[in-house]
């Protein structure tokens, strides 16, 4: 199986990628709006098919990024039937369950820090997506969204627990950096839902957590009960030119796209003057602004027209793509392998040695 935990900083949230090696057919765990390009990158670059988008939850901290998915890549969004939430292809009730090629998950019921909370289970259960039911040596909190701590309490116990001690659990956030944890490990050392401690004492732990409510929930429940669907559902794709965006955050253009458009676009080479000069040559019509001094030309650089930018293998361009982002420049792409891949193959360079 192919898996992947990513991360988005913004919120302390973990997305999943799994995916069936065989069939490529691949499923998200809780995606976040702000990432649904990574997500779809990264997708690309494994060569996978996005089936699913699952959520464990009506987050209450971030938007999930599951319509944008489907929007972009045609995926089915499939949510639990409890959490009320309009707009998905699939509604999920206890131990339903999603398949992707050969393997599968199950839907488990684990309520508690909200009403309709699913942890996912899979086949052979070495691995258990709980979403905010268990996190590492903690638990969500519950004191919103059909919260109950009672209720919390044997969802995990009686559920969560009642997997293997050797099953992972990757939880749906984490405030310090934690990744994983297991069954095993957290019914010895959870200071929360430890086997050692009783239903009591948890209630009274969860009443007195004395959190502040999360910072985007009043944006992102009323999103997320529409399964994260905008008002306003523009592209937010440049049109400029047809950019790829990677795994890395990089907008990318094709060497073929450049030289039928050069006289569109800035072309701004970021290497040093020996290079530009030198064996590899350069794009004709290119702009020489090393790396090193750009922040402080960039008056030479035209806001509304875009800027396609080049160095040797696409490194530092990619460098300079990001600081020219910063610096409000919206239409920027890297050319994508440099000038080493746009010499190989052979489009027209000024100076330069054959
Ligand atoms: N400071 C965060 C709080 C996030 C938060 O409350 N997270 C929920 C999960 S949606 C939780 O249960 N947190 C448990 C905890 O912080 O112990 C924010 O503003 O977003
Ligand atoms: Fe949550």
């Amino acid at each position: 199986m192919i898996f992947r935990q990513l991360f988005d900083q913004q919120s302390s949230t973990y997305t999943y990628l799994l995916a069936d090696q065989a069939s490529r057919e691949a499923l998200l765990i809780d995606p976040v709006y702000e990432q649904a390009r990574r997500d779809a990158a990264l997708i690309e670059e494994l060569g996978l098919k996005l089936a699913w988008t699952l959520e464990t939850h009506v987050h209450a901290d971030h938007v999930t990024g599951a319509w944008l998915l489907k929007d972009r890549l045609g995926s089915r969004i499939a949510v639990s039937r409890a959490g009320g939430a309009e707009g998905s292809d699939l509604l999920l009730n206890d131990l339903d369950s999603i398949h992707f090629g050969k393997r599968h998950l199950e839907a488990w019921a684990t309520p508690g820090h909200t009403g309709g909370c699913l942890t996912y289970v899979l086949d052979d259960r070495l691995a258990a997506f709980t979403g905010d039911a268990l996190l590492v040596r903690g638990c969500g909190r519950t004191d919103f969204q059909q919260g109950d701590a009672r209720t919390l309490f044997r969802s995990v116990r009686s559920r969560i627990f009642a997997l293997p001690d050797a099953c992972l659990v990757y939880p749906g956030h984490d405030y310090r950096g934690l990744a994983a944890t297991s069954v095993g490990e957290e019914k010895l050392y959870n200071p929360r839902l430890g086997e050692a401690i009783g239903e009591q004492d948890f209630v009274g732990y969860m009443k007195n957590l004395g959190l502040a409510h999360p910072k985007a929930m009043e944006q992102a429940v009323p999103a997320n009960l529409k399964c994260g669907k905008p008002e306003k559902t523009t592209t937010q794709n440049p049109e400029w030119a047809p950019l790829t965006y990677t795994f890395a955050g990089i907008w990318e253009v094709q060497p073929n796209w450049l030289e039928e458009h050069a006289g569109e676009v800035q072309v701004l080479d970021v290497r040093e003057p020996d290079e530009f000069n030198g064996p590899l040559g350069h794009v004709e019509g290119a702009q020489l602004v090393p790396l090193g001094s750009l922040s402080d030309r960039l008056n030479s650089l035209q806001k509304d027209k875009p800027i396609v930018a080049i160095c040797r293998s696409g490194a530092r361009s990619a460098q300079a793509t990001l600081l020219l982002g910063k610096a409000g420049f919206d239409k920027v792409a890297n050319l994508a392998g440099g000038m080493l891949r746009w010499r190989a193959q052979r489009f027209p360079v000024e100076g330069g040695t054959d």
